[in-house]
């Protein structure tokens, strides 16, 4: 394997007022950013040409992506907050790549145009268990509140990435132990698909992986 490097995505233009809104890039972000590095290979081998991030928030993971994978790809994101796409577009601008946004909830207003046609899917939810009231808000309360188990919002997520993923497709999630990956295993195992856990790393008090999804 070759050793490739990338630079994070420059974020120093989220002010204070941005960050009232947006879930500011942390260890869960970057510790996407890092399977996706180690995924390089694999992911260029793919030839991927849709590549869409759900919950952007800041932009950095889709913006890294865009800028690992290159031109040859066009990449969407989608936000429930109208504040994280307007932070996201700054973001891909800064970082001089081009993501196209769409306020939505998950992926609901990119199907049915891209059925069964994203290459990549990217997904940082909320995953932290919280009471299940705290679930539903469009502002930075979205960015982390995962209700019952941290699953509230990825469980909506599971049903729709077969018909998103093109077949040659991969999803990655980022989850935290209190998500439970067995349970998630077999949940994706019913909808046909494989799982794989490519990274954990244990930042404070959370245990954080990323999981890798691809057909059966
Ligand atoms: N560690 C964060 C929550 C992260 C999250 O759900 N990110 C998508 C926190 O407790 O604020």
């Amino acid at each position: 394997t070759t050793n490739v490097t990338f630079c994070y995505p420059n974020f120093s233009h989220l002010t204070d007022e941005d960050l009232k809104h947006v879930y500011e890039p942390a260890e869960d972000s970057f510790l996407l950013l890092d399977a996706i590095e180690n995924d390089y290979e694999y992911l260029r081998k793919q030839e991927p040409s849709i590549c869409v991030e759900v919950g952007s928030g800041s932009g950095v993971c889709i913006t890294f992506l865009a800028r690992v994978l290159g031109e040859s790809a066009v990449y969407w994101s989608t936000d429930i907050n109208p504040v994280a796409a307007r932070v996201t577009r700054k973001t891909a601008e800064s970082n001089n790549v081009q993501v196209e946004l769409v306020i939505t909830d998950l992926v609901t207003g990119l199907l049915p145009r891209l059925y069964k046609s994203v290459d990549v899917l990217l997904f940082n939810p909320p995953y932290v268990v919280t009471p299940p009231e705290e679930v539903g808000s469009n502002s930075i309360e979205a960015s982390w509140a995962g209700g019952t188990d941290g699953r509230q919002v990825m469980n909506r997520l599971f049903p729709k990435v077969k018909d998103i993923l093109s077949p040659k497709g991969v999803f990655y999630l980022v989850i935290v132990k209190e998500n439970n990956q067995d349970d998630i295993e077999k949940i994706m195992l019913n909808e046909g698909f494989k799982m794989e856990n490519i990274l954990t790393r244990r930042t404070g008090p959370e245990l954080l992986s990323v999981l890798k999804f691809t057909r059966l």
